[in-house]
């Protein structure tokens, strides 16, 4: 059925925009499709849509396609807007209504010539509709009978990248900025072009490049013509660039003595500003702003509200037609953690409900898609429903910062379909979270999508071949917030690695579990990613929430855990939402299992509607979302020989890490509530590792024990590192059956040098390998620790086995322990 093809190399670079050859048989199906194609528009989107179907056209078909400015007497392609068909006497029928950016892909006979035509209102509609055929091709679909017209569900479809000026990005995963490197904007923007066009590809048509803790340098003078360059990258594909700004900018960078949005002289400094910037930058799009939050300078300081800070830089930018985003990430982080009945996830609704009316048309609120920070799940914030005369856009993380960092496999659409269907029952009307952003419930003039993307340097964007997946799925969700995970993802993965079945099947099935199995080993119920948060967001480290000001409390002690939100005994946040959504969550007979935690503290032994207890529901979660992640290593392996080899191999590498990784977090969060709660796993697994030999009992030569904090990042509590000798050693004897084995090193890998490992039996070596992971911390911790996996190997009793660590700068080669596995394979 389909021809066995070379795979040849492939990076990663161009994404799901690859245009990889049909076979023959697969092209057949496209043969009568017309080689010319006729773009009457001469603006640069326009010339980048011609160029565009040229190339994805002869890549796939292997065809002489070219490209033409007006008809000839034979059947083409034909792109324009409508008034530029019209003016080309283009009989068009009747077409659809059509919205700024939607188009329509149809047939047309002109002279007795079937034509295919791709019509919209503007130019980056027909680059729109140009990307929508090609995937369509290269899904193999059907496009004989044509006839179908596409809009885009927002108006607003964007980006935020959290790229700083010194090139670092700020909850990057993928390497430095695209845009910056040591406070400036890169000479060579050639990145910024492809990384807009993706965008287009799936609609974005914005994007704000530096980071919402945003230098106030980016608004000086000679700051603004390496901006305009910059738009110029992104021009061709229409995306507009938008800028963070700093509210303190007129102070910072504008020789005032104040910052204050209603002194007369701040509106004057912005209006002067956002002139400048649209002499240089016509199309500029606006601005995103962070403020009072985080320690970031706000209204605050002058006794002035959100509304007002908005207003002010809104002013400025209406008679240009900009906007401005205004976060309401806005929250006291230095809260008493022993009042009960403090509450951050409050904050956003109690500050900005009662501005709900004051802001400015070309304002809109930009909300966290939850009510606490991109946990792995929150419910859906009671704001999207607490502004009824207020724009607003919801801001989705595609950036993994808490959900596996694009070393773990975490495809964030069915959360994302979850808030966006979600039904906030306003005035007891159906009002779905999609529907209010979209400014159709309460017929608002803007609203919009934006999603953190923070792309980097890495040749395939997004570090891991996987991870985009979620970029992608941001940009057909803001498109079409009714598109299904399922259907979002099998597109993706045809376009990405092309449509061979069993990938297909393969990938999407991983794809789709993907989430659910990291919230599994991470923060089941509700109680949030049960990372460190006050380091990097990334490994297990449940005590960090709490003691301090972030709010981030789970309240675990040793009776029970979780928040108690409720309005009759709790911090009366459920009270935020609308009478029937406060009936699904206060009472503990309604609210769903996964947000249990969320709304409620109960003790460990409370029974779940699923008929466990909430301790037992740890364990159990916590086992089989490490065991799902296992799985997704043998997945993959059967897809040997039908995927690249590079992206192959860096995907296996990726997933076998993150299967190692989830044994971490198991075991971190499975011994924390055992110690915790005293309350023993009904399977008996937690704390007992009858395989497992630790560093600290082998016989050491060189290597010390050392105790790990926090206790539950290493087993035991203890590793042995290797400090002051050239090479250490840790030795123990097998006592088991003769056989064929496959050995676990769990060891850690810190970021402050390279170490070297060795595994010898019985004085050979069977396997040597580098700890050269770039992982989040320089320490022998939860995020450092590592898994090493050597499969068949045969053991008889006796054998002796060895593992040598050579230390590389500052990292100690520090090892936990060694796991042993009858290999089944
Ligand atoms: O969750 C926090 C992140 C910060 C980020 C902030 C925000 C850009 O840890 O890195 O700052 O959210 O969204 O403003």
């Amino acid at each position: 059925m389909f021809a066995a093809k070379p795979t040849p190399a492939e990076t990663g670079a161009e994404a799901w925009l690859r245009y990889a050859p049909l076979s023959p048989e697969q092209a057949k199906q496209y043969s009568t499709l017309p080689t010319t194609v006729v773009a009457f528009g001469d603006s640069a989107v326009s010339i980048s849509a011609q160029n565009e179907l040229i190339r994805g056209l002869h890549d796939m078909l292997g065809r002489d396609v070219h490209g033409a400015r007006s008809l000839a007497s034979e059947s083409a392609i034909i792109l324009g807007t409508l008034s530029e068909l019209h003016s080309q006497n283009i009989p068009l029928g009747k077409p659809p209504a059509l919205s700024k950016d939607g188009y329509w892909l149809t047939h047309t006979m002109i002279s007795r010539h079937d034509c295919l035509m791709i019509a919209a209102q503007s130019d980056r509609g027909v680059l729109y509709g140009v990307f929508g055929l090609l995937s369509k091709i290269t899904r193999l679909q059907d496009i004989r009978s044509l006839d179908q017209a596409q809009q885009p569900y927002v108006p607003l479809r964007w980006v935020n990248q959290w790229d700083n000026l010194d090139g670092h990005i700020e909850r990057g995963y993928a390497g430095p900025s695209i845009f910056f490197a040591d406070g400036k904007v890169r000479d060579d923007l050639t990145r910024a072009g492809q990384y807009a066009r993706l965008l287009a590809s799936v609609g974005i048509n914005g994007c704000a490049v530096n980071n919402v803790n945003a230098n106030p340098n980016a608004l000086k003078d000679d700051f603004i013509p390496q901006l305009a360059r910059m738009a110029d990258a992104f021009r061709p594909w229409g995306v507009q660039l938008a800028l963070s700004v700093d509210l303190s900018s007129p102070k910072a960078i504008g020789g005032l003595d104040t910052f204050d949005p209603l002194d007369p002289a701040v509106g004057e400094w912005w209006n002067r500003k956002v002139d400048q910037i649209y002499r240089a930058i016509p199309d500029f799009g606006g601005f995103v702003m962070k403020a009072d939050s985080e320690g970031r300078a706000g209204p605050a300081s002058y006794g002035r509200t959100p509304a007002d800070a908005a207003n002010a830089i809104a002013r400025a930018l209406a008679p240009h037609g900009g906007v401005i985003f205004y976060r309401a990430f806005v929250y006291d982080h230095h809260l008493d953690w022993r009042n009960l009945k403090n509450d951050r996830a409050r904050a956003a609704y109690d500050i900005f409900h009662p501005l709900d009316g004051k802001f400015d048309d070309n304002v809109i609120v930009q909300i966290k898609h939850g009510p606490i920070d991109f946990q792995v799940r929150e419910p859906v914030s009671p704001l999207f429903g607490g502004l009824t005369q207020t724009n607003e856009a919801i801001e989705l993380q595609i950036t993994q910062e808490y959900t596996g960092q694009q070393r773990h496999l975490c495809f964030l659409a069915p959360m994302w379909k979850e808030i966006l269907d979600f039904d906030l029952r306003v005035s007891d009307q159906h009002t779905p979270v999609k529907e209010i952003v979209a400014g159709k419930v309460f017929h608002r003039p803007a609203g919009g999508f934006v999603g953190v993307a923070n792309v980097g340097m890495d040749t395939n964007w997004m570090h891991h071949s996987l991870a985009l997946a979620n970029l992608f799925a941001f940009g057909r969700l803001a498109w079409n917030p009714e598109l299904s995970a399922e259907t979002i993802v099998d597109e993706w993965t045809r376009l990405t690695f092309g449509n061979d079945p069993q990938v297909v099947s393969t990938i999407t099935q991983m794809q789709l579990s993907s989430w659910h199995t990291y919230e599994n080993y991470t923060g089941p119920l509700g109680v949030g990613t049960l990372t460190n948060i006050v380091g990097p967001h990334y490994g297990p480290g449940p005590e960090s929430s709490e003691r301090n000001g972030w709010g981030q409390w789970h309240r675990a002690d040793k009776k029970g855990m979780g928040m108690d939100r409720t309005i009759a005994t709790g911090t009366g946040y459920i009270g935020q939402y609308s009478p029937q959504v406060q009936k699904l969550y206060e009472g503990l007979t309604d609210c769903p299992d996964n947000l249990l935690l969320f709304f409620h503290h109960v003790p460990y032994t409370h029974e779940l509607h699923c008929g466990k207890t909430v301790i037992q529901f740890m364990y159990d979660a916590h086992y089989d979302g490490a065991e799902s992640a296992h799985r997704y290593v043998t997945e993959w392996e059967k897809l040997d020989s039908k995927i690249d080899p590079q992206r192959y191999r860096d995907v296996l590498l990726l997933l076998k890490y993150q299967a190692g990784h989830a044994i971490v977090w198991r075991d971190a969060i499975c011994d924390w509530l055992n110690r915790l709660s005293g309350i023993a796993d009904d399977k008996g697994r937690v704390g007992h590792h009858s395989d497992r030999f630790e560093a600290e009992d082998m016989e050491l030569r060189g290597y010390v024990p050392v105790n790990v904090t926090p206790i539950e990042a290493a087993s035991r509590g203890k590793a042995v590192t290797c400090q002051g000798a050239q090479q250490c050693s840790a030795k123990f004897q097998f006592k088991g059956q003769p056989g064929r084995y496959q050995i676990e090193v769990q060891y850690f890998d810190p970021n402050d040098g390279s170490s070297r490992f060795a595994l010898e039996v019985d004085g050979h070596k069977v396997d040597e390998w580098l700890a050269d992971n770039d992982l989040p911390t320089k320490n022998v911790d939860a995020d450092s620790s590592t898994r090493r996996t050597i499969p068949g190997i045969a053991l008889k009793p006796g054998a002796e086995i060895e593992i040598d660590g050579t230390p590389g700068d500052e990292d100690p080669a520090a090892l936990d322990y060694v796991e042993i596995h009858a290999d089944s394979r």
